[in-house]
């Protein structure tokens, strides 16, 4: 297909029921959209008190549309050419859609897999068009057990301290920078789990941001059964999920959780049934573009700031400084030095 031409992609099979009590547009940051919430608000002054006013049920579950747009600028440079994954955008949802598209292996990952991820990643967080990212996997049910992610691909796992595909120059643990890049990433990631999600696939929906799943998704770690074990964000950020005591549990039994445990346990944010979950995901995305990317870009810091030490205070650093930049104030120490004189902070204002 010519770069630029648009077509759009129907990704999930099933169409979720509508289930909306107010019909809104499928854009939600319409100023109809806005309209039809205040409204909502204003007939509660004579509801009880509910915790569906805060309109997150107004909110469109129609099929978000995609497309394989890249940026302008990606356009006149070679495309990536993924195998191992699927990359799409929604211009009018501002989402990308990162899908793992291994379904013979359940999506496991090789080397390859992750480097494909961690360029389409880079792809979503440097296009301004996009405020949510998804990451997820192609299921088709009918043809292989629904997977979101089976871990490593455990037919290249070498002896020699890592994954090799005969891509890498020696072997490497390359998921766990997609890791490192998914925390500091300043757009949301939600990661939307149908089937299994097990070994450094679990663990990839742990670093996202938020987590919904199909009701028949099954959650674990097979490391101790394996010979294998991640203990960086695999133990310390299931700890912080569920606590100490079921993150052993976990880890030590390779005891498997289905998706009504996780949602109870705060692995995972929310399940549904798997013929909601297309709907589902445009809800939620649909709900965070219509925020302020800055609130959500710092509060995602300052969240990741308390667990991740220096490389978390930097990351909220980097967002204070950026933010910085754009006052007065800052403005008045980079003219000083062009201008040769000495800058006057008393003068300007932030
Ligand atoms: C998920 C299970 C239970 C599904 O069973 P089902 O439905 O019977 O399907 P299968 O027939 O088993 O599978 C279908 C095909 O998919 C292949 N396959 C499945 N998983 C993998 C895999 N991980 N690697 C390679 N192939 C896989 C099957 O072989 C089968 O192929 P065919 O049809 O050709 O026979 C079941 O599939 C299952 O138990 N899978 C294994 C899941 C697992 O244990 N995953 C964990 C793998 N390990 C890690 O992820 C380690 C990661 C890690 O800990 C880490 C930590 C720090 C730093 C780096 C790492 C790292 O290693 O990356």
């Amino acid at each position: 297909m010519p770069i630029g031409h648009k077509k759009t992609y129907h990704i999930f099979r099933h169409t979720p029921t509508p289930l909306l009590h107010i019909s809104m547009s499928h854009i939600s940051n319409e100023p109809s959209a806005v309209a039809s919430m205040s409204a909502a608000r204003k007939l509660s002054k004579i509801a009880p008190p509910t915790k569906l006013r805060d309109g997150f049920e107004l909110i469109s579950r129609s099929p978000i549309q995609w497309t394989n747009y890249f940026p302008k600028q990606q356009q006149q440079q070679s495309l990536p050419n993924f195998v191992d994954i699927t990359y799409h955008i929604s211009i009018d949802d501002r989402c990308a859609r990162i899908a793992f598209n291994r379904p013979n292996v359940l999506h496991a990952f090789r080397p390859r897999t992750i480097r494909e991820i961690q360029n389409a990643l880079l792809l979503a967080t440097d296009d301004t068009r996009i405020s949510v990212v998804i990451l997820t996997s192609n299921v088709d049910a009918s043809v292989r057990t629904p997977a979101f992610c089976a871990g490593g691909d455990q037919t290249v796992r070498s002896n020699d301290g890592g994954y090799q595909d005969g891509t890498e120059t020696e072997p490497k643990l390359r998921v766990l920078d997609l890791q490192v890049q998914m925390r500091r990433c300043p757009k949301p990631i939600l990661c939307v789990v149908d089937g299994y999600a097990i070994g450094g696939g679990h663990i990839l929906h742990m670093v996202s941001d938020l987590t919904i799943a199909s009701e028949r998704s099954v959650f674990g770690q097979t490391g101790p059964r394996m010979g294998s074990f991640d203990a960086g964000y695999g133990s310390t950020r299931m700890a912080r999920l569920i606590g100490q005591k079921r993150a052993r549990e976990l880890w030590f039994l390779c005891r498997y959780m289905d998706a009504k445990e996780a949602e109870a346990t705060g692995l995972i944010n929310a399940c549904y049934p798997h013929t909601q979950l297309e709907g589902r995901v445009a809800q939620w995305v649909r709900r965070m573009v219509m925020n302020s990317p800055t609130a959500i870009a710092c509060t995602k810091a300052a969240l990741n700031a308390d667990e991740d030490g220096g490389a978390g205070i930097m990351q909220m650093g980097g967002e204070l400084t950026r933010l910085f930049y754009g006052s007065k104030e800052s403005q008045e120490g980079r003219d000083a030095f062009l201008e040769g004189r000495p800058p006057n902070f008393l003068r300007s204002k932030l």
